[in-house]
């Protein structure tokens, strides 16, 4: 039988309702939620690690890259098949991302969350916890990267975003769809998560921030982050990537004090592109010195961006070499 190792985080699939503060708080351990899934032992050989307990508004991208680093000093032991990473639903794909950024073995890791809580009507933990160590533990999900695993459904780490704030099938991939389900008898993959690129920063020393272009904003958030120390900025840009035009100085004296100024779009799906001339346009933000993003979300381009910045801190000082790692 496989061994797959369970690293929990906490999140709704680890909380309970408490009468006293009127609402879920993080209350199960490890090894309980595991015990909790009936016929888990008949998918395959668990092992729980705790990495911690919390909600996952609590994640940084620091607690991310520490348990990248965990996970892969786990998946180095040669009997462990495959990772499961149990995680609130709220940041659950930023960690998935962040994993994926960093996971070059051919080990299958699957981050699983709950929109219920443990003691609620119908808590939706225990299947999704039961697909994830199936997907696992499966050879379909070998050579991957890192899932999502929710609902039945097999999404990339890349593609997946939360929709909904309470519905169990909030997950999805926009545009693309998921790449596999998980069934009772078998795992099925219908595409192959492709363009997958792995860094190996050292540490996460880059910091990063997004600012998200709303109508008649200036340059005062850009200033703010560079003044306030960030290394890269992340401007999320209507549709095509354009912004106000008053934000545009802003980005030419973020980019000349060596801060990375890279657009991404609003839009839920698609890619940035300098398809205008106009002033606020991206050619326009690319003649002030920004880089195009590409089709990930801002809060998956600020991960890439702080990943590639600590690995390469020059490149905020070369656009054209950072867009080609950017926009992919
Ligand atoms: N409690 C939230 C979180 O920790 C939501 C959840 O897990 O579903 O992200």
């Amino acid at each position: 039988m496989k061994k797959v190792i369970v690293f929990t985080t906490g999140g709704t699939i680890a909380m309970k309702y408490d009468e006293e503060k009127g609402g879920l708080v993080p209350a199960v351990s490890g090894e309980d939620l595991a015990a909790a899934v009936p016929g888990l032992s008949e998918v395959a050989e668990v092992e729980v690690r705790e990495f911690s307990n919390v909600a996952s508004c609590n994640m940084t991208p620091q607690l991310m890259f520490r348990l990248s680093r965990a996970i892969e000093k786990a998946l180095d032991e040669e009997d462990a098949a495959g990772a499961v990473v149990t995680h609130g639903t709220d940041t659950l794909e930023e960690t998935a991302y962040m994993l994926d950024l960093l996971h070059g073995s051919e080990k299958p890791i699957c981050v699983v969350g709950a929109m219920r809580g443990a003691s609620d009507t119908s808590a939706d933990g225990p299947a999704n916890i039961w697909c994830a160590v199936k997907v696992a533990s499966s050879d379909e999900a070998r050579g991957k990267g890192v899932f999502a695993v929710l609902n039945n459904t097999i999404h990339a780490a890349r593609e997946v975003r939360k929709t909904h704030s309470a519905n169990c099938a909030t997950f999805e991939s926009p545009w693309w769809g998921p790449v596999g389900y998980c069934d009772e008898d078998r795992v099925v993959f219908r595409r192959a998560p492709v363009g997958r690129r792995v860094f190996h920063p050292a540490e996460l020393t880059a910091r990063v921030d997004v600012i998200q272009a709303q109508s008649g904003i200036g340059r005062n958030y850009i200033d703010f982050a560079v003044r306030d120390g960030a290394n890269g900025i992340v401007v999320e840009g209507f549709g095509r990537g354009n912004i106000p035009p008053a934000m545009e100085e802003g980005i030419s004296d973020a980019v000349k004090a060596g801060v990375a100024v890279v657009i991404s779009t609003r839009a839920f799906a698609g890619r940035p592109y300098e398809s205008y001339a106009y002033p606020g346009s991206v050619g326009d933000s690319k003649r002030h010195g920004a880089v195009r993003g590409g089709e990930l979300s801002a809060a998956k381009t600020r991960l890439k961006l702080m990943v590639i910045l600590s690995e390469h801190p020059e490149l905020a000082r070369m656009p054209s070499d950072l867009e080609k790692l950017m926009d992919d």
